[in-house]
Order: structure tokens, then sequence, then C-alpha cells
């Protein structure tokens, strides 16, 4: 079975959700292990008040039973606590009595670089809170859930997966400087998968590529406009005999130049996935806009928002690659029960 997740939610609606299926019956979850990545999600220098609101912690409506999958639907579920200021504005059913609250008012002005033109143009939206309140990285909460599961279901076979901000203390200074002149700041994670045997992912078909497959997953979380795998754009300037990571005679390299995948597929090496993301699109001092209402020149909506988000994404790319880990692991291990999916595992590595 193809492991599969969907997710719904909106920033300031009653909660995220997200459905998995696919994973095998019998894998131990361990609600703490989810919860603490939710936390480490959150806690980023930089992040908005909305964080101090928020405590994200996982729910589990179906497929888990006494902390086994059961090998059918896993559905999770993270509340927005946030939502008790926005009933009126975010209300899934037409509200009752006068608006009151967060969201009540039609947002008209729209931010450069976020969802909110183009999405109002996109779904013929009146508020622009209708098209921001998906396109937000709030539901990234229950993405970052679905990666827990994900890297879970790798722990069973000893892949690992961890992620880091480059440049630490380089961005929390810029965060700094930004704070103080009203602006945001973006920068790069990068996340990084040991364990990982050769021949996840297949040069059959492009579809098919590990590389493509973790780059797509990267490149949809928001904000992100850069994904490269281990060398990456720097490649291009090497001659071919420093580019490649030579063969020892046990199969494995002294070098990575590669990131860990070549055609395609896993090579056995470290798996490296660096993300490039641009500054957050929510400016305290605005940049020229159009009010929808109007069609005069207007500045840009103003709300609260991060100063920059970078230390989350590390987290949430972390999310994204352990799921595409997974989705690639099962597809090639596969198995109803756990134990078959570590007994084939097993066999793969003993006949390579
Ligand atoms: C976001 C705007 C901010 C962020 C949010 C993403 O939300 P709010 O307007 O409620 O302060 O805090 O991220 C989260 C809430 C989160 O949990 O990551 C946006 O416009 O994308």
């Amino acid at each position: 079975m193809t492991l599969r997740l969907a997710s719904a939610g909106e920033s300031h609606g009653p909660a995220l959700v997200a459905i998995l299926t696919g994973l095998p019956a019998g894998l131990v979850l361990e609600r703490d292990a989810i919860d603490a990545d939710l936390k480490r999600r959150q806690e980023g220098y930089g992040r908005s008040p909305r964080q101090q609101i928020e405590q994200d912690r996982v729910e589990v409506l179906a497929g888990l039973r006494h902390g086994r999958t059961l090998g059918t639907p896993l559905a999770l579920v993270v509340r927005n606590r946030d939502h008790e200021n926005w009933t009126w504005g975010m209300s899934p059913w037409p509200p009752e009595g006068e608006p009151k609250g967060k969201g009540a008012k039609p947002v008209t002005l729209p931010r450069p670089g976020h969802a909110d033109l183009a999405g109002v143009q996109k779904f013929g939206h009146e508020d622009v809170r209708n098209a921001l309140e998906r396109a937000s990285a709030r539901h990234t909460a229950v993405h970052v859930a679905a990666g827990a599961v994900a890297k879970a279901l790798l722990g069973t076979i000893g892949i690992e997966v961890r992620s880091a901000t480059v440049d630490e203390a380089a961005l929390r200074a810029a965060i700094d400087e930004a704070r103080k002149d009203r602006d945001t700041v973006g920068g790069i994670v990068e996340v990084r998968a040991t364990g990982v045997p050769p021949g996840l992912g297949s040069y059959a078909a492009k579809e098919d590529r590990l590389d493509a497959r973790l780059a797509a997953a990267v490149m949809g979380i928001q904000a992100v406009k850069g994904v490269e795998i281990g060398d990456g754009f720097a490649l291009a300037a090497l001659r071919g005999s420093q580019a490649h990571d030579e063969i020892e005679v046990d199969g494995r390299r002294e070098t990575n130049r590669a990131g860990g995948i070549e055609a395609g597929m896993s090579n056995g090496e470290e798996i490296v996935v660096r993300a490039a993301m641009k500054p957050l699109p929510t400016l305290m001092r605005p940049l020229r806009s159009v009010d929808l209402a109007t069609g005069e020149a207007a500045t840009a909506l103003v709300e609260r928002s991060d100063v920059a988000a970078v230390e989350a994404l590390a987290v949430v790319a972390e999310a994204a690659v352990a799921w595409e880990l997974a989705v690639a692991a099962q597809e090639k291990f596969g198995g109803d029960a756990i134990g078959d999916f570590v007994a084939a595992h097993r066999a793969y590595c003993e006949r390579i």
C-alpha cells in the first residue's frame, strides 16, 4: 500500500487535521515524541506572539490502539487555541449575532509575497482572508506531526532524520536587526538523513526519482524558494573530476557531494537537502499594494506576524523529508505488518 497524506485546516479555524493511509499495522507511536517535534516547530527565534497562544499537541482520532497503528487510516488533529478569538470571523457555518472578534472585517489589502492577490483572483474570493488562511504556514504543524509518525516508521529500519539552520548565530543577529527595523528575514536550513539504504527511489521515471520527490516536498513548504541536494548549485562550477564521489572497494564514498542521491536513487550515503526561505511577506512597514475594495493605491495588510520562521522551517523540512523517505521505504519494503517491513529491509540489506 502506498503511504499517503492528506491535510486540511485554516490558520485560525478550529483545528488542523491530517489523514495518513498505508501505514503498516503494529508500528509503535509515542505521543511524547510527536509533541516534542510540535514544540520544536514552535520554538524558533523570531516567532510571533501567536506561538505563546498555541501549545500544539497531537490528538489521534483513529487508526491507533494502545499506542500501535492498526493498519487503518491514522487521523491526527492539532487544535488552534487562537480560534477562540476568531469564533465569529472563522466560523465554519454562517455566524450568529453581530460581527465580533478577529477576522470579522474583510481584508482587501493584498501583501506582496503572500497568497493574497493571486489567491483571490484564482478562487473568486472577495475577502483576502479566504485565501490567506489556508496559505498560512500554520498548517505545517500537522505536517510535523505526520513527519514524527514517518520518523517512527523509518526508525524501525535504522533511518534517522535531523535538521538545523545554516549559520544560526548570523541568523539570530539578522533577526534582531530586522525586528528593530520592523522588517523580516529568511534563511537557509539543512536536513540530513542517515542510515538510508541504497536504492530508495528510481531512475525509471522522473516522478520516481527520490531527489525530485524530496525537492517537491520541501519546495511545497511555505516561503521556500530554493532547494538543493548535496552540493547542488555549487556543482555546476566544478569539473567532473572534482564533482563526483569516488567509489571505494566496499562501495562506500569518502566524499558526499551528491548528497546521498545519484540518478534519483539513494546511494547509501547521508542524504543532505538544503532549503532557502524568502523573508516573510507580512511587514510592519508594508510595501505598495492596491486596495481591492476601491481600486486605489494603498499599502499592504499589516497584521501580527513573525520576523522570521527559519528555525521552524528546519523542523518542517525535516518532517517533509522524513515523510518522503517513509513513502519511498514503504514502496520498497512494503508489508501490512511492521514485522514484514523490517524483515524485507533486512533481507534486502543482506542481499546487497
Ligand atoms: C503566518 C502568519 C502568522 C504566523 C503563522 C503563519 O500567524 P498569525 O497571523 O496568527 O500571527 O504565526 O504561523 C503560525 C501560526 C504557526 O503556528 O506556524 C502566515 O501568514 O503564513
